[in-house]
C-alpha cells in the first residue's frame, strides 16, 4: 500500500514536471537550473510560472515610512565570531579582521564573465547613485517584517563591469561560507540592490554588515547578508548554495 502511495505521489510530481517541461519547451531560459532533480520540482514550477507569465521586471510591493515594523536578524549574526557554529574557517577571520579595522579595508569586486572586474571599497559603493526601498521581507519559517533598504542597484555595478552575452547567473559569495546565486533576470531588476543601509542607518554586523544583497522577488533567504564576492557565469553554481541545505534555488514570492 505505502509503495503505491509513493509510486503515485511520484507519478504525480514527474507528471506534473513534463507538463511544466512541455509548457516550457523550446524555452529553456524558463527552466530553473536545478530542473531534474524530482525534490525540486517546485522550482520548475514557480520559476517556469514567474518567468513566462509575469512581466520581466514586476515590481515588489514597496511601502510608507509608517508601516515599517521591526525586524528580527536571523541566520548568521556575526561571521566574526569564532565560538559560533556559523563561523568559517578561512573567511571567519577575515571577516574578524576587516571588522576591527570598521571596514576600511573591505572591498567588494565583481568578477567572472564581465569585460572589466571591479573592486569597490564602501565608500565607492555609497558614492554611486543609489536606491532607497521599503519593502516586506519574507522568510522562509514564517515571519515577514518591513523596512527601509539603501544601496546601489546591481544592475549597475554589473553594467559598469560590461557582462558577458553567456552570462546567466550571478554569484554572491559571503563571509559565513553561505554562498548563493541568482538569475541574471534578478540579477538585473530594478529592486536588487546591494545594501548599506537599514531604516537610514548603516547596515549593522547581524543585518550584514557592510553590505548585503536585497532580493525582493523572491524569499529572505535569497538576501545574502555579508558580501564578499559577485561572480558572473555562464552556468550554475557556486559551491555551497541553498539547494545544498535542502532549500530551494529559486523562492519567487
Ligand atoms: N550570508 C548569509 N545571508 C543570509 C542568511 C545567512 O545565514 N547568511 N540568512 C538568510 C535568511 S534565512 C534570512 S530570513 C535573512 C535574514 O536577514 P536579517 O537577519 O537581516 O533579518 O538573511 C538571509 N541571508
Ligand atoms: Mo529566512
Amino acid at each position: 500500500m505505502k509503495t503505491k502511495v509513493i509510486t503515485t505521489r511520484r507519478a504525480l510530481i514527474t507528471g506534473m514536471a513534463s507538463a511544466g517541461g512541455l509548457l516550457l519547451a523550446g524555452c529553456s531560459q524558463s527552466m530553473p537550473p536545478t530542473y531534474g532533480n524530482l525534490l525540486r520540482a517546485g522550482d520548475l514550477l514557480t520559476y517556469g510560472a514567474r518567468r513566462l507569465l509575469l512581466p520581466e521586471h514586476i515590481l515588489a510591493k514597496e511601502y510608507a515610512r509608517s508601516d515599517i515594523t521591526s525586524i528580527p536578524a536571523v541566520g548568521t549574526t556575526d561571521p566574526g565570531d569564532p565560538s559560533s557554529s556559523r563561523f568559517h574557517k578561512t573567511l571567519g577571520p577575515v571577516y574578524q579582521q576587516l571588522r576591527e579595522g570598521g571596514f576600511a579595508q573591505w572591498r567588494l569586486s565583481i568578477e567572472g564573465l564581465v569585460a572589466r572586474p571591479a573592486s569597490y571599497s564602501l565608500e565607492d559603493l555609497q558614492r554611486l547613485p543609489a536606491r532607497s526601498q521599503i519593502t516586506k521581507h519574507t522568510c522562509e519559517e514564517g515571519w515577514s517584517a518591513i523596512a527601509e533598504w539603501t544601496g546601489v542597484p546591481l544592475r549597475l555595478l554589473l553594467e559598469s563591469a560590461g557582462i558577458s552575452d553567456q552570462a546567466r547567473f550571478v554569484y554572491s559569495y559571503c563571509f559565513d561560507g553561505r554562498h548563493d546565486s541568482i538569475d541574471m533576470l534578478d540579477a538585473l531588476h530594478p529592486q536588487t540592490i546591494v545594501a548599506y543601509g537599514i531604516n537610514g542607518r548603516p547596515l549593522p554586523i547581524w543585518h550584514g554588515a557592510p553590505v548585503r544583497l536585497r532580493v525582493e522577488t523572491q524569499l529572505g533567504y535569497k538576501s545574502r547578508k555579508y558580501l564578499q564576492r559577485i561572480v558572473v557565469s555562464d552556468r550554475y553554481g557556486p559551491e555551497s548554495t541553498p539547494v545544498e541545505r535542502g532549500y530551494a534555488w529559486y523562492a519567487g514570492i
